[in-house]
């Protein structure tokens, strides 16, 4: 058998962005698409000889083709032993928890994550650090150059093992060891939460329904959940991952996963209700009529961290992303910890974490996670909110409006523009960044700025510093409007508005979001000029 170097030119825009290279699988299927971005990683993560990569994807279209062929690369390249799922198939949490697991210098991601899939969706590719976390900017920025300047790959001739097998088999000198998907990640699981707890809930005759979205999920949910902790069969709902996510958008969010929110507003609904995204990164938590937003989420899960045997010590601080709600700020100082206000993406986390900084992270977009990977993690946040609902004996409703009736409420929502011309896109946020310095200072309609930025982030690991970040504008009172562009979308711009307003008074904590909002989303319109610069009169997904 051979390994063969095969002549290559670049392509163009092989850059990654909030997570990953995300593209139309069209674009992916070009010859040497893959194969050109692979190599850009392996010429740029250092020596590869000797070393354990771990490999594995959401089971999207696409995915086992390029498993194989990144299998055969990887071996080109001398690592000694690769990890891969069984099928192809490991969740973005679980790829991160079996690097740490097993001291691998790093993981490859096969995944869009939230995209849609299916021939005409989207495919994407990640690769993680020895951390188990995504690549740093630094990292990521050398890939890109790297493609630009691609003229050979190599990869062996020999053919890829079966991938549904678990076992062992060899690629040149490399070990293939095909591992079951769920095993080491619920190993994880269960010393993290008190499953004994979480079995007698459900014993009880606690109700729920998790739905997998037809993505990555569901294998973990049916191993955990109906396996573990026994929950009944038909707890989860499109638990079996499809190539094309059943033709869904596996976004959880309550627009997305319309199914399940109608099922919790029904007045029969069970419990608690819980969705997870294409890779199995992102969580919804629904309770009886409830959706719960993710910046509470966090907050909530940060102010009762100590209900979880694996967080029973204490957190040592918070991070939250920029347009993300100051909910889990105000625990923070509750506690006596630091919070933390990193760009969007969980790689801007991973520092903090190693450095021991930050235990809880979460995100606006459906992210929360913790230290125990460098992922978000959509069936831990799960996790959590059950082992809290069993130590608390309290429905969710509840457990959320105590913490609003303690913390006051931070009224948040975003609007997303999605596939807006992307110039006119551009030309917005040039246009907001342009008032910025005369911003400051300026009423509007009752509120007053006190500070208006392009933000900028210095990690105060290792002072690398990340500009540009988000438009936001920041009221005396504490509202926000913050404007940025999606680093993930792959047709023209996705701009998202994010509004944020808090309100004390626990009279006052029944409004809905979109009325307590409406004037930010007025004073929003007005100085991006949106509509005047995009042609949009209303935002494509409101959640
Ligand atoms: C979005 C979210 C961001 C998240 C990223 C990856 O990025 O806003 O918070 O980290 O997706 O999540 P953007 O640049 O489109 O706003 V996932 O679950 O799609 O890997
Ligand atoms: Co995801």
């Amino acid at each position: 058998m051979t390994i063969q170097t095969v002549a290559t030119t670049p392509f163009a825009g092989q850059r990654p962005g909030t997570s990953g290279l995300r593209k139309k699988v069209a674009e992916f299927l070009q010859p040497g698409y893959l194969e050109n971005f692979v190599q850009a990683i392996f010429n740029s993560v250092g020596d590869c000889a000797g070393q354990t990569l771990v490999l594995g994807g959401d089971g999207r279209y696409f995915n086992r083709t390029a498993v194989q062929v990144i299998l055969r690369m990887a071996a080109a390249h001398g690592y000694a032993r690769v990890l891969v799922g069984r099928g192809g198939i490991l969740s973005t949490p679980a790829v991160s928890c079996v690097i740490r697991k097993h001291a691998a210098a790093g993981g490859i991601v096969l995944s869009a994550s939230h995209n849609p899939g299916g021939p005409d969706g989207d495919f994407g590719i990640k690769y993680n650090v020895g951390n188990g976390g995504p690549a740093p900017e630094k990292i990521t920025e050398a890939i890109y150059v790297a493609t630009q300047t691609i003229a050979v790959y190599r990869i062996s001739d020999t053919a890829a093992p079966p991938l549904d097998q678990l076992g062992i088999s060899q690629i040149e000198q490399m070990r293939v060891e095909v591992i079951d998907s769920v095993d080491d990640y619920a190993a994880l699981m269960s010393e993290l939460f008190d499953f004994a707890a979480i079995k007698a809930l459900f014993a009880g005759g606690f109700t729920m329904r998790f739905d997998g979205m037809h993505a990555v999920s569901g294998p973990y949910a049916h191993a955990i959940l109906e396996g573990m902790l026994g929950a009944p069969a038909g707890t989860v709902i499109n638990g079996t991952p499809l190539e094309d996510f059943g033709g869904h958008h596996p976004d959880p969010n309550p627009v997305n996963a319309a199914e399940l929110i109608a099922l919790m507003f029904a007045p029969d609904s069970p419990d608690f209700g819980a969705a997870s995204d294409g890779d199995a990164d992102r969580n919804m938590i629904v309770g009886r009529a409830m959706a719960v937003t993710p910046s509470d989420s966090l907050a909530i899960i940060a102010a009762n961290a100590t209900v979880a045997p694996g967080y029973r010590a204490g957190i040592a601080g918070i991070a939250r992303s920029m347009p993300t709600s100051t909910a889990a700020d105000r625990v923070a100082r509750a506690l006596g910890v630091p919070c933390f206000e990193t760009p969007t993406g969980w790689k801007y986390f991973g520092n903090l974490m190693d450095a021991g900084m930050a235990t809880l992270c979460g995100e606006e977009s459906y992210g929360t996670g913790s230290n125990h990977i460098r992922e978000k993690d959509g069936v831990w946040a799960v996790l959590f909110w059950l082992n809290l609902l069993a130590a608390s004996g309290k429905p969710v409703d509840t457990i959320v409006r105590e913490h609003w009736a303690r913390f006051g409420r931070n009224y948040y929502s975003r609007h997303d523009y999605e596939a807006v011309d992307a110039h006119a896109a551009e030309d917005m946020m040039e246009h907001l960044r342009a008032q910025l310095p005369e911003l400051a200072g300026q009423q509007f309609d009752g509120f007053s700025v006190a500070l208006a930025d392009d933000f900028v982030y210095t990690d105060p690991v290792d002072h690398s510093v990340a500009t540009r970040q988000g438009v936001r504008i920041v009221m005396t009172d504490g509202s926000r409007i913050v404007f940025r562009l999606s680093g993930t979308g792959t047709e023209g711009a996705t701009i998202r508005l994010y509004l944020e307003k808090y309100e004390a008074d626990p009279a006052r904590h029944d409004i809905d979001p979109q009325v307590a909002l409406a004037e930010l989303a007025t004073i929003a319109a007005g100085v991006s000029q949106l509509k005047a610069r995009t042609g949009r009169e209303h935002p494509t997904i409101v959640t």
